[in-house]
């Protein structure tokens, strides 16, 4: 008796909160943010987002998470099987090869092909021998509102922490070598995955951190540099899409770090083309890394007065070096 009411009392909660959080995300939906940002996407097709299902809300969050595996052998994508017991036995992943994880935004897709998963993979496997992980959250990035995607960015961490203790056998094989790489939302993503798993990462690199409803967020609430062994942070649209404000053990300011040539006119009310030259720049970065000479220095405006090319120097992007810290300034004209 005692257990069927227990029983019932479940059921009743758990619609109850799949019925609030429903209601919620609808009145989220009216809010200004799903507006503000364009995350990943140039091309600027707010009408593009659709309403979420209310099953969706209540289905367990590894059931819309996608992890695509790309390699030499592969390039084409793998989809890793969760049935498998370290999900890449059927595929041509090689635990000798570095693993980069990337995490796309808000309104982002591992398909885009302009976006941080295809030009990513692109560059790296052009390079070397890698294993580039691609995970695809595109149901809740692209049939939410912003502010209700952000709801269940930790439920993504924590599914994408079980995912890779799951390939690295607990972080016992090839844990060295794995590098997280997210865009806007997918930056905090990243950054919650470094503070759930109990081994530390070796590096998560931030790319435009998401400003959004994580601009007064403390250091648990977002990307910080004590996720990772090494953070690296870059902004690309600082104040409007991104978060100015440093976070990482180093930070990159490309031209300034508010917005980027080469964007149109439009830019300046989105900010989306800025925006998504942060990975623009990163993947350029694992092709030529001479063109991301960075400074350290005090500020863009010290950094255009020329007081800072005597001072320390590092690579922005792949490149960069592990032992330096603090702000460095560079000009890209991409
Ligand atoms: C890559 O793997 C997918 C899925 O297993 C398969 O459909 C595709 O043919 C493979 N491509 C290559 C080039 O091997
Ligand atoms: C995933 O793996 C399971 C167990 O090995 C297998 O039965 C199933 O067919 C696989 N699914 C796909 C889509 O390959
Ligand atoms: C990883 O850890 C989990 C729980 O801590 C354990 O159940 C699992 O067997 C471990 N897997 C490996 C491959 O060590
Ligand atoms: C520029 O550099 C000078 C000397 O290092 C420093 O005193 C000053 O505060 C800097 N200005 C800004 C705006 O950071
Ligand atoms: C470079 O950074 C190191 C510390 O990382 C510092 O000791 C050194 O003074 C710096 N050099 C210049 C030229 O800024
Ligand atoms: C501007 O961007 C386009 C692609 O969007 C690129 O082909 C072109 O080289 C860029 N121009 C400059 C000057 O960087
Ligand atoms: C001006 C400036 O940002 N200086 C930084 C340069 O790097 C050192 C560490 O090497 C930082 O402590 C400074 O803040």
């Amino acid at each position: 008796m005692f257990n069927i009411l227990n029983l019932f009392l479940l059921v009743v909660w758990w619609s109850a909160t799949c019925i609030s959080a429903h209601g919620i995300i609808s009145l989220l939906r009216e809010s200004s943010y799903d507006l503000d940002i364009l995350d990943a996407n140039q091309e600027g097709h707010y009408d593009g987002v659709q309403f979420h299902s209310k099953k969706k809300q209540c289905d367990p969050v590894s059931k819309h998470v996608f992890y695509w595996l790309y390699t030499r052998e592969n390039a084409t994508g793998q989809l890793l099987n969760r049935s498998e017991p370290h999900m890449t036995e059927s595929t041509t992943y090689y635990a000798k090869n570095p693993i980069k994880l990337l995490v796309h935004g808000w309104m982002g897709r591992t398909s885009q092909k302009q976006g941080l998963c295809t030009m990513s993979v692109k560059s790296y496997l052009q390079v070397g021998e890698y294993n580039v992980i691609c995970v695809d959250w595109k149901t809740y990035s692209s049939d939410m509102t912003y502010a209700a995607a952000k709801t269940k960015a930790k439920l993504i961490a924590k599914d994408i922490a079980r995912v890779l203790d799951r390939i690295t056998y607990n972080m016992t094989k090839g844990a060295d070598m794995v590098h997280l790489i997210g865009h806007s939302m997918g930056a905090h993503i990243v950054g919650f995955v470094g503070k759930i798993m109990i081994n530390q990462i070796p590096r998560i690199t931030g790319l435009d951190p998401a400003k959004p409803l994580y601009e007064n967020s403390g250091s648990a609430d977002r990307l910080d540099k004590t996720d990772s062994l090494f953070v690296d942070v870059m902004h690309t649209n600082g104040d409007k899409n991104g978060i100015f404000s440093s976070m990482g053990h180093i930070d990159f300011y490309p031209n300034g770090g508010k917005s980027q040539p080469n964007c149109s006119s439009s830019d300046r009310s989105t900010g989306a083309c800025s925006h998504s030259k942060a990975y623009y720049y990163y993947a350029l970065s694992i092709l030529t890394k001479e063109d991301f000479l960075a400074f350290n220095c005090s500020s863009w405006d010290n950094f255009t007065a020329n007081n800072c090319y005597d001072s320390n120097t590092t690579y922005m992007g792949e490149f960069v070096d592990k032992e330096k810290v603090g702000n460095y300034y560079l000009i890209v004209n991409e």
